[in-house]
């Protein structure tokens, strides 16, 4: 049995994430875990949330909380908002769980071990007011270069020039406003990554079929200035996971965290300890995936991530993997994609700009989401939402062709033949027409959902969907009634057929509308078809049926107007 590893990036603590983080990574790793799922693999489908770093910390004294319980909170909202999204993960995990805290340790100390970490001396700006570090861009002044008031330590964001804390001309602190600020020294670990260069290239350039997205971003990470200098990987926080090497204190290093990066990617191994653990397993449960000496060989392990985040996964983080000389399993394949924006902008968490998660479930189920975000996914080029498009993609596809398919036929069956699958008549060449087309259609859908091809799948699903309605209109049943009713019923219960089947098919796409689908044909139990005529004759006649509620009701012009004019000016 093929068995494939999932691993969406682990969307960040600090608030309820937008559509555009929601189709960036976990929406398409889900469609690909559910196809694989369907298909009889074996999967590990893993996030979890990101919770070190300071965006943490300030979000929760934004909020009034102590950090442990603001991430707690916030980590039970992002689960249930996962699972109104219907992602089906088998494990949400928290980066600040005690495996992650033991893993990242460990990898910290094989990595010292091996001779790739150096201690390194800064000096950093210090608040006695906050009683803390503070990284350059919570620092602010005003610019040296252009005497805007509000430059922060990294740069100036008025006249984009390149600054250091000490540029700044009466700096103050971000966090407080405090001017009570002096420079100290502290100490630092650096992952030697420039050391790892050769075998990171030589690794890189063995993955011939990666994306090109991808493996540009890496590239250019790799060969253009300084992508691949050494990195710090601790830092002056109290919020995260301790400077140990395994076990041991790490003499000089007390009071001081990982880097959010550095821990973050291992969450995707220690989430999958945390699900052992909730599933009451033994530690081979979760290495067999993981550990190449363990069972992990034959483990086909893909990534899912926005553009963004491409160089820490295909440079940092297999240098930690590499570095550390343990058995672990390297990623095979990394998808990525490019951004979705929101009406003419950018999405934007700062500014409250777009749509975000528990807004769009307020609204709409998820499944008109999931269906118009997956078929608009960013994958060549960046794409944009506008609530026209929306409601195109809503109203065409979904309402016009499947749900109207869906209805029109059980609709028809019941008035004249009642609920169940008619008796009588034989398929001709019309339907060997469908048939042929579907398997052509079929074919293509399995290589997209195969090459993670997230959007020519879902062009080929609609048009298989259309395929349906086309036949129905070519046949009328309701017109052959009259004079010719057995060829009516064969007819009907061809189309009939068609529904388990656009469920089957669907399933990765609208889980719901699937699960709606199958229940009101009785046939929970549809597999993924491997034969299309097969799979037309499986409901016999006198099967029961039911006529399903509405699927998807159309989104009037109105209603559209008002949820626009709701998500301007936020
Ligand atoms: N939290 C950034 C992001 O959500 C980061 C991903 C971590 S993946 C290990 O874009
Ligand atoms: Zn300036």
């Amino acid at each position: 049995m093929t068995r494939t590893l999932i691993t969406s990036a682990l969307p960040y603590i600090n608030g309820i994430k937008h559509l555009g983080n929601l189709v960036g990574s976990q929406l398409p790793s889900d469609v690909y875990a559910r196809f694989c799922r369907a298909r009889g693999d074996e999967v590990m489908f893993i996030c979890a949330t990101d919770e070190h770093g300071t965006p943490a910390e300030l979000a929760a004294a934004k909020a009034g909380k102590p950090v442990a319980e603001y991430c707690a909170e916030m980590h039970k909202v992002q689960s249930d908002l996962a699972t109104g999204f219907r992602l089906s993960f088998d494990h949400f995990g928290r980066s600040s769980s005690p495996q992650n805290h033991q893993l990242t340790q460990h990898l910290a100390g094989k990595l010292a071990e091996a001779g790739l970490i150096s201690e390194v001396s800064e000096k950093q700006v210090y608040s006695n007011t906050d009683g803390r570090f503070l990284p350059d861009r919570y620092i602010e002044g005003t610019c040296p270069n252009c005497g805007y008031d509000g430059a922060r330590g990294d740069q100036c964001e008025n006249c984009t020039k390149q600054l250091s804390p000490t540029d700044l001309i009466d700096p103050r602190s971000a966090i407080s406003g405090s001017t009570d600020l002096e420079v100290r020294e502290t100490k630092h670990l650096f992952l030697r990554q420039s050391k790892l260069r050769d075998q990171l290239d030589s690794w890189i350039d063995r993955q011939a079929g990666w994306p090109v997205l991808t493996t540009s971003i890496a590239k250019k990470w790799l060969h253009d200035g300084d992508g691949l200098r050494d990195r710090g990987i601790t830092r002056d926080l109290d919020w995260g996971i301790p400077v140990k090497r395994g076990d041991a204190d790490w003499p000089g290093m007390e009071g001081k965290v990982f880097y959010v990066w550095f821990d973050a990617p291992i969450e995707y191994i220690a989430a999958t300890a945390e699900w052992a653990e909730a599933n009451e397993l033994d530690e081979a449960a979760w290495q067999r995936w993981w550990r190449t000496d363990k069972g992990a060989d034959d483990v086909r392990y893909v990534q899912f991530m926005g553009k963004d985040n491409v160089p820490f996964h295909t440079l940092s983080f297999p240098a930690t993997i590499m570095g550390s000389g343990e058995p672990w399993k390297l990623v095979d394949y990394v998808k990525s994609f490019n951004y979705l924006n929101y009406d003419g902008g950018q999405f934007s968490t700062s500014k409250g700009r777009g749509v975000f998660m528990d807004q769009a479930l307020d609204i709409l189920p998820s499944d008109y989401w999931r269906w118009w975000l997956l078929s608009h996914v960013p994958e060549s080029s960046d794409s944009e939402f506008t609530w026209e498009s929306f409601q195109r993609g809503v109203n065409k596809d979904l309402a016009d062709v499947l749900g109207n398919f869906v209805s029109r036929i059980t609709k028809f069956c019941r008035s004249k033949f009642g609920e169940e699958v008619p008796e009588g008549g034989d398929y001709g060449a019309a339907e060997e027409a469908v048939i042929a087309e579907i398997s052509t259609s079929l074919a293509a859908y399995e290589t997209h959902l195969q090459d993670i091809e997230i959007r020519k799948a879902s062009a080929e699903l609609r048009a298989i969907w259309a395929a349906g309605n086309e036949y129905l209109q070519a046949a009328a049943p309701w017109v052959a009634f009259k004079t010719d009713p057995e060829a009516a019923a064969a007819s009907v219960r061809f189309a009939l057929n068609l529904i388990p089947l656009y469920a089957a098919l669907s399933e990765p796409f609208i889980p719901d509308a699937a699960a709606t689908m199958l229940e009101a044909m009785n046939a929970k139990d549809t597999p993924w078809p491997t034969d299309i005529t097969a799979a037309l004759s499986t409901l016999k006649a006198g099967h029961a049926f039911s006529v399903p509620d509405v699927m998807f009701a159309k989104i009037t012009d109105d209603a559209r107007d008002e949820m626009e004019a709701r998500f301007t000016g936020r």
